[in-house]
């Protein structure tokens, strides 16, 4: 059997995705995410103009050495876009050898180790009633573990707050605006750091203290200012903090750590095991929120999160909804049989996604579950994902008070 035909699928039913289907000679099909979100384009055309000619004619049962081939083959190895477009062709080869098994991919993978994954969801809200209006929605939609973002007074529209969203439950907010060039934001860290502890002192007033609560800082910290945030918010019992400084220098982390014991989550940016080398061995973290899809497909997240257990170290995989259906799909099959699994991150995607992407994967009582569909268990309905061409989207960029240029 022979990998006959490679397609790169570019939809945009709200948003962009870029999805990767795999045919053999004998007609069983495989899909893989490789969306970048805001350079969507540019994996598309790695996919198409330098992967795809390479894999007609290779054994699509041989994963590993394909993935080899790719990542050490093509010699500029790493990076976003590179990674992306290996993770697609790995998850659809997967997706093919579970079908060809005859058994759903977490089978194969050494079958279920919990009845299913912990998941979180996204509350927001530019003021206090209209965070509580969303942790409430979230508590009745079953979530039992909830992401917390709020607007800054003094600030206009922020990074993770749904903008002008009554429904307050799912929102797509990246792309927050489908410009040709990136709407800009303000940001003043004096004022985030003074608001944010009110915040969630006011959560946990209203909402008690079992509900695990998280939150994304998004990069925005030098670590001194991290480290005083983790402390500042210690009294009120994070599941983690996201994120909290631009982890590149991975040994500021050994400054935050020392002064916080508030959980660390890191990585949602990084695409190889080498990203998290400092931070695994000195065990500066406590989650790994590397994606499947950004991470060079679900062989790497493996050895990568096999690494992470040994520093008991676990899983928080990157779940927004600029990764479709089929990269939540992959998360899921890998979390459920790792042992070091800790959340998931569930964002929900829109009606019109769910309509491209058919999905056997399901949600109740805060768990997310696979499903027990052969494979991955999600189709791409070409048709329906004709109806909604690509649509160029950035996501924000951030500016200091005075105009410079910030992490968003
Ligand atoms: O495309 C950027 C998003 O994936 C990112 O901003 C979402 O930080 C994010 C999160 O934690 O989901
Ligand atoms: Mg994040």
């Amino acid at each position: 059997m022979e990998i006959e035909r490679a397609e790169v699928i570019v939809t945009s039913p709200g948003r962009n995705f870029v999805t990767l289907r795999l045919t053999t000679t004998d007609q069983v099909q495989g899909v893989g995410d490789a969306t970048l979100n805001g350079r969507e384009l540019a994996v598309a055309s790695y996919l198409q103009d330098h992967l795809c000619p390479l894999l007609i004619g290779r054994d699509p049962q041989r994963i590993e050495d394909i993935w080899q081939y790719l990542y050490r083959g093509g010699y500029w190895r790493r990076g976003p876009v590179t990674m992306a477009a290996i993770a697609a062709v790995d998850v659809a080869l997967w997706d093919i050898k579970a079908k060809l098994a005859g058994m759903p991919l977490y089978q194969l993978l050494g079958g279920a180790v919990r009845t299913g994954l912990l998941a979180y969801g996204h509350a927001s809200g530019a003021d206090l009633p209209r965070l509580f209006e969303s942790i409430e929605k979230h508590l009745e939609l079953g979530y039992r573990a909830i992401r917390i973002q709020t607007g800054v007074p003094g600030l206009g529209p922020l990074y993770g707050v749904a903008a002008g969203d009554s429904e307050g439950t799912r929102y797509d907010y990246e792309p927050a605006r489908r410009t040709m060039v990136p709407t800009e934001e303000a940001w003043d860290t004096r004022a985030y750091l003074r608001h944010v502890p009110s915040v969630f002192e006011a959560v946990r007033n209203k909402f008690g203290p079992e509900l695990p609560l998280l939150h994304d800082v998004h990069h925005r910290l030098t670590p001194i200012q991290a480290a005083r945030l983790g402390k500042s918010l210690e009294p009120f019992d994070l599941f983690w903090m996201e994120d909290c400084t631009p982890a590149e220098n991975q040994e500021a982390l050994r400054l935050v750590r020392r002064h916080t014991t508030t959980p660390l989550a890191i990585g949602e940016v990084f695409n190889t095991v080498w990203d998290y080398q400092t931070l695994i061995t000195e065990q500066l973290i406590d989650y790994v929120r590397s994606a499947v899809t950004h991470t060079g497909g679900i062989s790497p997240m493996r050895r990568l999160l096999d690494f992470a257990g040994l520093y008991q170290i676990k899983s928080g995989m990157h779940g927004p909804t600029d990764v479709s259906p089929v990269g939540m799909a992959a998360a899921m099959h890998l979390g459920l049989a790792i042992h070091n699994f800790g959340i998931q991150e569930y964002m929900r995607h829109s009606k019109a996604t769910m309509d491209v992407f058919r999905t056997s994967y399901t949600f109740a009582e805060g768990l997310l579950h696979p499903g027990d569909q052969v494979g991955l268990g999600v189709e791409i309905d070409e048709t329906a994902a004709a109806a909604y061409p690509y649509a160029g989207a950035y996501l924000p960029v951030n500016r200091l008070l005075d105009g410079t240029v910030h992490d968003w």
